[in-house]
């Protein structure tokens, strides 16, 4: 197979991830890079032997020789590059969060569509191994058909010196982190038709929400939880682990702390270890995040050599960030938000 060649644009704390996860994929490689930091340019240019780096996107995009773009910048740039990549007819992969609001989110995923471009969002945490493992369990209807459950992410864990930008933000956990949460809430319970949200600030040295608690309606009549923290001191500090609990009609899942996975049915009970991979650059506690980068990276170029439709592509990733969207707006007016109304 042809090696594809990316250009990487945002070379900051997430992107060492991207880097590394790109040497391992199979079939495509970065060729280059930009950031409009020079320092940031050089640290990343010179850890990964990437030559043709970039201070500015459109020279980027101006001498072109890539055949996708991976965008890891923060969101505040995100609209401005997709669109800069459908105007250019390359293919795009975006951050997390995908946009600033859903109506531009709204705009990027129609200006890949008429430019006719794959658009995918680096929504990883789907990928992650023991979330993997529960998909699987669901399919091989280990449980039969489910209609509880709760996705649960709390810790303490000082995620602000690596990302100060977090402390900043009208918007912290939700945008940040529930975001994920919440895309795993609909990747194992289906898509929502209406969402409550509650949510709080503890932490005093922010700016945002560090505590969300948010109630689901999926459309197949299922009800679950989101529950997510980032002001809850623990015995055990579970970052980055998303517990889940499902109950369903045959038997109960819990993934319990520790990447236990638990099932429960007329067959009894069986336990087995989910536990992400190591991987040869990734280190303790992020190895579970830093798994799921490599696997949606491998996932992009797997689907494009397809010429199938990606899992997290910027369409399926609109219901995502509509439950965002809705859970802040249930938040400020305290009342129950039709999802299905905002698509
Ligand atoms: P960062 O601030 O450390 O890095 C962003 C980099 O982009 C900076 O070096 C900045 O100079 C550069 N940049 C910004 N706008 C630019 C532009 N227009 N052109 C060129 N360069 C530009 O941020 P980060 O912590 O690496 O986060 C980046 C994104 O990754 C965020 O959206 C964040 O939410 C996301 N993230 C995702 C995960 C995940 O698991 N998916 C984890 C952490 C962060
Ligand atoms: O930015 C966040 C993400 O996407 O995963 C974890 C994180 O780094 C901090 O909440």
């Amino acid at each position: 197979m042809t090696e594809l060649k990316g250009a990487l644009i945002g070379c900051g704390f997430f992107a060492i991830n991207q880097m590394h996860a790109w040497n391992d994929v199979r079939g495509a490689g970065i060729v280059a890079i930009c950031d409009r930091d020079p320092e940031r340019l050089k640290i990343v240019g010179d850890q990964f032997g990437i030559d043709r780096r970039y201070g500015d996107a459109e020279a980027l995009f101006a001498d072109g020789g890539f055949d996708f773009v991976d965008i890891a910048t923060t969101v505040q740039s995100h609209r401005f590059l997709v669109e800069l990549a459908a105007a250019n007819k390359v293919p795009a992969i975006c951050q997390k969060p995908f946009a600033k609001t859903l109506s531009d989110a709204k705009a990027m995923v129609e200006a890949c569509r008429n430019a006719s471009i794959p658009l995918m969002v680096h929504e990883n945490f789907r990928w992650q191994t023991p979330i993997q493992a529960v998909r699987k369990a669901l399919d091989a209807d280990a449980i039969g058909t489910p209609f509880w459950g709760r996705f649960s992410f709390r810790s303490a864990y000082d995620v602000f010196s690596g990302q100060p930008y977090l402390g900043e933000g009208e918007r912290f956990i939700i945008e940040d982190l529930g975001i994920h949460t919440l895309d795993i809430a609909r990747y194992i319970l289906g898509d929502v038709r209406s969402l409550t949200a509650r949510t709080k600030r503890v932490n005093p040295a922010i700016k945002g929400e560090d505590v969300a608690t948010i109630l689901l309606d999926h459309e197949n009549g299922a009800t679950s939880v989101v529950d997510v923290s980032y002001a809850t001191r623990l015995s055990r500090e579970p970052f980055p682990e998303t517990l889940i609990e499902l109950d369903g009609s045959e038997g109960t899942i819990r993934l319990t702390q520790g990447y236990g996975l638990e099932i429960t049915n007329a067959k009894g009970t069986t336990t087995t270890d989910v536990s992400p991979k190591l991987l040869s650059w990734a280190s303790r506690p992020w190895h579970n995040i830093q798994e799921s980068v490599y696997a949606i990276q491998q996932h992009w170029v797997d689907q494009l050599e397809r010429g199938a439709e990606h899992s997290t592509s910027g369409a399926d990733n609109l219901k995502t960030f509509a439950l965002v969207e809705a859970a802040y707006d249930s938040a400020a007016r305290g009342q129950t938000i039709d999802v299905g109304a905002m698509l």
